[in-house]
């Protein structure tokens, strides 16, 4: 291809998105190429969304010819695959800072720009909202185009049906443009999907609709007849051969499929449902995923998200596989499949994440035991919910965030029931770019007041392993949470009693240097990924001479309040629900102060259960409970380690929290 006619590039000329729609047709594949170019640039430096992105380039600028979003509303399902949308709405100049702290956001995001017209992260959301603002539309007056841009995998989620039941009962315009490309992270899943498939290309049903008109025409007598009837029929060739069949029963108007990389009949097909006045249509655009970077085009699946990598090869740089390899996602995966070899009533259920949630091994290993349902968090617990009550053992791995949505499937199908169901909730705590949409800070809170559900929050991989072990044992509902990235080694030697209920451990327990460095004595209380920090805040405290003395316990060590009163204990609960007791409240009993620490909200967290446990027991006189966590605030997207500096949970920022604690009254 050419290098673009205007120097300095297309993309620098456009200053107002409503430019777009004065581009001659000709150049618009050089505002392809260019786009393409800079997406491939931002992620290979950043990280990010790539497959999905480059797959919608295209139809990003036939949306912006035909519609104006000053006026217009375009709603992105997930989000993931608005970059092309970015870049075109204004964020040409600091696209590379995509993802990073301060920087453009991997998501559309309403306080980001006038152009992001609703936020997203997760997915399947975009019909309802677009619907509400088509209502809103009619409150206020106007008669603006609303859009909603979905893909197929977001069309496996039910919210979307629950949208286009009421969207085809309100008759009013709205546009649903529907992005199919036949992956979902990975390839798409379902009875729907395979419905779609069958259909998709156009050239394909240009031959079927030649064959059946050559096919009647060759009937002597009704042939004719026939024919003609069928292309006076609402219920035409089209609607029958195509999934319009689907759309049109929920009272859309069905347009396509349409080639998504060509900007004639994207504009054309646009341009047809802008002028649909009188009900919701439904364009369908087949794309694909990768387009334009043959290694994306190739193997999308493993392009959908990627970390640094070289543009020229295509590589991802080392130390990411590195991380994966010994990441709590790596542990559960091979634990999880060590104990399914072991017992046959143990099956696995993802919600469209198996590469994500490390199912992917379990599903090569135990092919009929492994169900990948789609973007549907909610069936995917309570179909759990229906194994279990048949005495399987399902495990329902799912990242912390996405569990959010399945909160009453949660509570009303697994735990009133009481059910055997494991939740292997991943992600639980920063997720680092990605963002507010994907932090898994809140499953604490949400979960720990449903009556029956254990929480067990292993720090590494003998815990973690354990863990699983214990939560397949107990016979009542279970969610074990886990951090994304590395799994640290600070567990002590296997030991097969490594997770008791009502036992905690201490790990480390320090004699404070005299009065002027505090001597109130302080039990640090931390969970799960900031277990391992702690202690090395601890140890480094020590080595600078903070500290007399420096126990560590690799092992289980009964609750001795040796540190108590002059020194510092850091202590693991391991259990979040139900709580060691007894372990906590000797802890208060021999210390001045307990400081929970976790990478959770605030509200809500293990710091406030303790609170609760402290005071409840009548030791809010003698022990003070300090907190250390997220603030009631949605925290930014930036590098895991950046946001955890900023909100002092890294080392440095623990061993001042710590000291602190300790000159604290
Ligand atoms: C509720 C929820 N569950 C899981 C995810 C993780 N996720 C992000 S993108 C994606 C696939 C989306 O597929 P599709 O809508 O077809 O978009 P494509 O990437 O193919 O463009 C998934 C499962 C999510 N964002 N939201």
């Amino acid at each position: 291809m050419t290098p673009s006619p205007i120097s300095g590039g297309l993309l620098a000329s456009i200053n107002d998105p409503a430019e777009v729609q004065a581009l001659n047709a000709a150049d618009l594949p050089f505002l392809a190429q260019e786009i393409r170019s800079r997406i491939i640039e931002a992620v290979s430096n950043n990280g990010g969304h790539l497959a999905s992105p480059l797959g919608v380039v295209e139809l990003t600028i036939a949306l912006l010819r035909v519609f104006n979003p000053k006026s217009d509303r375009i709603i992105w399902d997930v989000g993931h695959q608005a970059y092309a949308y970015k870049l075109l709405t204004g964020r040409v100049e600091n696209f590379h800072t995509l993802r990073q702290l301060g920087g453009v956001s991997g998501f559309p995001k309403m306080s980001e720009s006038p152009y992001d017209h609703f936020g997203a992260g997760h997915a399947s959301t975009s019909i309802s909202a677009a619907l509400g603002m088509a209502l809103a539309r009619e409150q206020n007056g106007l008669s603006n185009h609303v859009l909603a841009v979905v893909g197929d995998g977001a069309m496996t989620g039910g919210m979307v049906y629950e949208a286009m039941n009421h969207a085809g009962a309100q008759a009013k315009p709205l546009i649903v443009v529907f992005n199919d490309n036949q992956m979902s992270i990975s390839k798409n899943v379902g009875a729907l999907s395979y419905f779609l498939s069958r259909n998709l290309s156009s050239r394909w049903l240009r031959r079927v609709k030649r064959e059946v008109s050559d096919f009647l025409q060759s009937v002597p007598g009704v042939g004719e007849d026939m024919l003609s009837l069928a292309k006076r029929s609402k219920k035409s060739f089209k609607t029958f051969f195509t999934p319009g069949i689907l759309f049109e029963a929920l009272r859309f108007e069905y347009l396509g499929p349409v080639n998504g990389h060509d900007f004639a009949e994207l504009e054309q097909a646009l341009n047809l449902a802008a002028a649909v006045v009188d009900k919701p249509v439904l364009v369908h655009v087949l794309t694909q995923k990768g387009k334009g970077y043959q290694p994306a085009e190739s193997d999308p699946a493993n392009y959908h998200g990627i970390g640094r990598f070289n543009p020229h090869t295509g590589d991802v740089e080392a130390p990411n596989a590195g991380d994966r390899a010994k990441s709590f996602t790596q542990i559960f995966s091979s634990s999880l499949c060590e104990l399914a070899a072991a017992d046959n009533r143990i099956v696995a259920i993802s919600a469209a994440m198996p590469e994500g949630t490390g199912l992917g091994a379990f599903a090569e290993k135990f092919p009929t035991r492994f169900f990948d349902v789609g973007i549907c968090e909610q069936h995917a617990v309570t179909l759990a919910a229906g194994m279990a009550s048949q005495g399987l053992k399902p495990v329902v791995a799912v990242y912390s965030t996405f569990m959010q949505r399945a909160y009453d499937q949660v509570l009303h199908d697994v735990c009133l029931q009481n059910l055997p169901v494991v939740f292997a909730l991943d992600r639980a705590g920063l997720v680092g770019e990605d963002g507010p949409t994907h932090h898994g800070v809140f499953d604490i809170s949400y979960l720990r007041h449903i009556p029956n559900l254990s929480i067990l929050a292993p720090r590494g991989r003998r815990t973690l392993k354990r863990a699983l072990t214990m939560a397949l044992k107990l016979g009542t509902p279970v969610a074990v949470r886990y951090p994304r990235g590395e799994c640290p080694y600070i567990d002590k030697p296997d030991d097969p009693d490594l997770i008791k209920e009502g036992r905690g451990e201490i790990l480390r327990q320090v004699k404070a240097r005299g009065n002027a460095q505090g001597n109130a004595g302080l039990a640090v209380i931390a969970v799960g990924s900031l277990v391992h920090p702690v202690c090395l805040a601890v140890d480094e405290l020590t080595s600078e001479g903070f500290f007399d003395s420096l126990a560590m316990n690799d092992g289980c060590a009964a609750i001795s309040g040796q540190s108590g009163k002059s020194g510092l204990t850091v202590y693991d609960p391991i259990w979040l629900k139900p709580l060691p007791k007894e372990e906590i409240l000797d802890l208060a009993s021999s210390h001045a102060k307990l400081l929970v620490i976790e990478e959770h909200a605030l509200a809500g967290g293990l710091g406030s259960a303790i609170l609760e446990l402290v005071s409840d027991a009548g030791l809010a006189g003698h022990c003070r409970v300090l907190r250390h966590g997220l603030p009631d605030a949605f925290v930014e997207h930036g590098k895991a380690g950046e946001l955890r500096a900023a909100l002092k949970l890294d080392v440095l920022g623990l061993k001042d929290v710590i000291t602190r604690a300790l000159g604290r009254a």
